[in-house]
């Protein structure tokens, strides 16, 4: 009977250990099974992989910090929150990856994120591994001082697992430009050292000047691209957008500069659609709305005629050309993947990690439509992240040109590299291809030292 621990066993065999030894994290295991189906198929006469039980060794963390994290807030009561770091690969670089305040956050949803990140990561070929790390605080609601004094309390546990050579975090749902900067700064009153230990900083004390845009932009380029492999272009298209933060408002505004329509935008009280197309000007109020006035989406509507607001509804009923699902993991599942290609999209770029369920991307990949999974399309952040650490580590700062050019061929990189190991008879499956490419260099880095 296969173990497994059998150097051979197979996918169920494979899949029911990972269960079992992650009871109730449904997250981590729905992303372990998007990529061991096709790294199986990849390593099936790949023997050294086997040998060294590569996968096996990808989806055990390298480590886990869990710590308790106490603040006060305005009215002086005492509030206990849970933090977490997931150290899960450094096979290629210093773990690097975004953390998150949401009250979801759990360990299995961070061992997802942090898994993703180790295959999103490699694929920008740059040196980076894979972590994530969060909270289940809520930002929303609570004063700046309130987010101060959280963000402080957090980092006075975790600066003693991070470091500009050891894991670099960054922003994610929840942690923007404020909660980066309280962030940095007890770091450095913490350590008394200035050095590059978070990106998606200010650009007064480091930060890259393209990383806000860097996931949307990114996102959309990933788009152009898969639609100028077939001979389309964004120009002319209608998107659906969900979310309203950072990635969703850079998404759209990428879009409407290459000549596109949005739709719509949300959050999780509902979506906004919007048939005139949401322009650049209503894309700076909602920039607004949300970063300054920390409002909700559905306030659109009270300034913008022609708009409606569907409470608790997601918008992928909504017909279009295109998709960008850039809000949150499973927020799109298989019936409405079906309304989707329905109604006749053609392409899928994911903005955020994991946003389809494993059944919604099995309709994506039955109709052949192009379909770009989050750790390809939305590598554009972590890419900027990469290059906000050479910034910091040289001394030096590049300007916005550069830096959009930069990101321009770093998503024409990874197109290429899902391309490469993704096409089949004259069809591109991408999450093979981002699966496989994100693998191997991982894989052959951890081959080269021993077992460990
Ligand atoms: P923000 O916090 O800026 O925005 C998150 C948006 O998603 C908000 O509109 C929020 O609405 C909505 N949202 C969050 N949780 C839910 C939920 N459970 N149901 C419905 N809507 C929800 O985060 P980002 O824009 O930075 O992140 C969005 C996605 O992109 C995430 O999946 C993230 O992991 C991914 N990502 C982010 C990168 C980055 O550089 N920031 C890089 C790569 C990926 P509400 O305000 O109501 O909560
Ligand atoms: O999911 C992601 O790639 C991010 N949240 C960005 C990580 C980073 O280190 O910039």
């Amino acid at each position: 009977m296969a173990s497994v621990y059998d150097r051979h066993v197979d996918l169920p065999t494979f899949m029911e250990g990972v269960k079992k030894r992650n009871p109730g994290q449904d997250e981590f295991v729905q992303a372990v099974q998007e990529v061991a189906q096709d790294v199986f198929d990849f390593i099936e006469d790949k023997e050294e992989y086997h040998e060294a039980q590569i996968l096996r060794r990808i989806v055990e963390p390298d480590r886990i910090v869990s710590f308790r994290v106490c603040w006060e807030d305005d009215n002086h009561c005492v509030r206990v929150q849970r933090g977490w770091r997931v150290q899960n690969n450094n096979a290629i670089g210093p773990y690097k990856g975004g953390i998150r305040f949401h009250p979801s956050v759990n360990e299995s949803v961070l061992k997802f994120l942090a898994f993703e990140q180790t295959f999103k990561n490699s694929l920008t070929g740059l040196p980076m591994g894979g972590g994530k790390g969060g909270a289940n605080f809520n930002p929303k609601g609570k004063s700046d001082s309130e987010v101060m004094r959280f963000c402080q309390s957090f980092m006075t546990e975790l600066y003693r697992h991070i470091g500009p050579d050891t894991d670099v975090p960054a922003g994610d749902i929840g942690v923007g430009a404020r909660e980066i900067g309280y962030m940095f700064g007890q770091y450095k009153r913490i350590t008394n050292r200035w050095e590059g230990v978070l990106t998606g900083k200010g650009t007064e004390y480091g930060g890259s000047k393209m990383r806000p845009e860097a996931t949307g932009y990114g996102a959309v380029y990933f788009l152009r691209n898969m639609l100028q492999h077939q001979g389309q272009d964004v120009e002319g298209k209608t998107a659906v957008v969900s979310g309203s933060g950072n990635v969703a408002t850079h998404a759209a505004e990428k879009i409407v500069q290459l000549g596109g329509k949005v739709l719509t935008l949300s959050d999780s009280g509902g979506f906004i659609h919007d048939p005139d197309g949401i322009d650049q000007e209503k894309i700076d109020w909602v920039k607004a709305l949300k970063n300054e006035r920390r409002g909700r989406i559905s306030e659109y509507v009270d300034h913008f005629t022609g708009a409606s607001f569907h409470e608790g509804k997601r918008p992928w009923d909504v017909p279009c050309d295109v998709a960008l699902p850039c809000a949150t993991q499973n927020e799109l599942n298989e019936a409405e993947a079906r309304e989707l290609v329905g109604n006749g999209c053609m392409a899928v770029a994911e903005g955020a990690n994991m946003p389809t369920t494993l059944e919604g991307v099995k309709v994506f990949h039955d109709a052949r439509i192009l379909y770009g999974p989050g750790k390809a399309a939305n590598a554009g952040g972590v890419a900027v992240s990469g290059l906000e650490m050479s910034q910091n580590s040289e001394r030096i700062s590049w300007n916005h040109e550069r830096l959009g050019q930069m990101l321009t061929e770093l998503m024409e990189g990874i197109h290429g590299k899902c391309v490469e190991f993704g096409e089949k008879g004259g069809h591109v499956d991408y999450v093979r291809g981002a699966n496989i490419a994100g693998f191997k260099k991982v894989a052959d880095a951890m081959l080269a030292f021993g077992v460990m």
